[in-house]
């Protein structure tokens, strides 16, 4: 019997450990990613330290939505330093990144990592500010149902190959989901903010969490994923960049203002009792 002959490598078959080795030889894509890890984990200090007196029930609420932010981000950016969640993708013809090789595989390095864990963090971002505007839980959760469509719509977007139309549909869809988001936050949240009077840091709020979630999409579609005009390092310096404005700038500014429990925020010891509490 003539031996086997070797088994040739599987195409698309790019190892952690490769993926993990680029990362590694770029040292600004890494840094990218291993500054979030720090700032996140100084965030989560920084929120302990803060809430050591907190003792109204929905200010700690509101202190444990902020928390699981970073607790995400720091699990987030520890899979895309690993090269867990990276992968070399090949676009559709047509795609302007089309025929494109990366680490000597056919496609371009797509950080898929961060569009599946928006999903788990964007929703604790909208908790935290639809409890400051004091609004409702059937308004906080459809904006939460919307926040987890929009990163699921944006993570098939991204990983679509099969067609270029395809990957804009799912865009289109992700937008749509984006936009009810923003209405909820500027038109439904705000006016109950002000019967709230809670109006003066969730003005600060919206504006950094409006203005910060639009560069999202934006820099989705300059970037490698879309129309492929800026590199990854640069989008991923970008995502980086606005993840610092809207997790741990917007986290600080909550944990601030929440220190000295303000009545406009506290529900008072009923809050949120359960049956068995009484
Ligand atoms: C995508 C692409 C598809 C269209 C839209 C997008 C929006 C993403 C947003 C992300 C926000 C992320 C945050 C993360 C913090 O942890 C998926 C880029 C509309 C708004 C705030």
């Amino acid at each position: 019997l003539s031996a086997q002959p070797a088994p040739a490598a599987a195409v698309g078959a790019t190892t952690q450990r490769t993926l993990f080795e680029y990362v590694h030889d770029d040292a600004l894509l890494s840094l990218s990613f291993v500054l979030n890890i720090a700032l996140a984990g100084l965030t989560i200090l920084a929120i302990v330290f803060l809430a050591r007196g907190l003792s109204d029930p929905r200010a700690r609420l509101i202190t444990v939505s902020v928390l699981l932010i970073s607790v995400v981000s720091i699990s987030s950016y520890t899979g895309l330093t690993s090269g867990l969640t990276l992968s070399i993708v090949e676009m559709p013809p047509g795609h302007p990144a089309a025929g494109r090789t990366t680490a000597g595989e056919a496609g371009v390095l797509i950080m898929w990592g961060r569009y599946l864990t928006w999903t788990f963090s964007t929703p604790f971002i909208l908790i935290a500010l639809g409890l400051i505007a004091g609004s409702d839980w059937t308004k906080i959760l459809t904006s939460v149902a919307l926040t987890i469509a929009m990163c699921l719509t944006g993570l098939a977007a991204a990983l679509t190959t099969s067609a270029l139309f395809l990957r804009w549909w799912w865009y289109a869809l992700s937008s749509t989901f984006f936009l009810v988001i923003v209405y909820i936050i500027l038109v439904e949240w705000s006016a109950e903010a002000d019967l709230t009077g809670t109006a003066d840091i969730f003005d600060t709020l919206k504006l950094l969490t409006v203005v910060g979630w639009f560069g999202y999409p934006v820099l989705w579609a300059l970037g490698v994923e879309g129309f492929a005009v800026l590199d990854v390092v640069v989008t991923s310096w970008g995502y980086s960049a606005l993840d610092v404005i809207t997790k741990y700038v917007v986290t600080m500014l909550i944990m601030l203002y929440l220190a000295d429990e303000p009545s406009a925020i506290t529900g008072g010891p009923e809050w949120g009792q359960s049956t068995r509490d009484s």
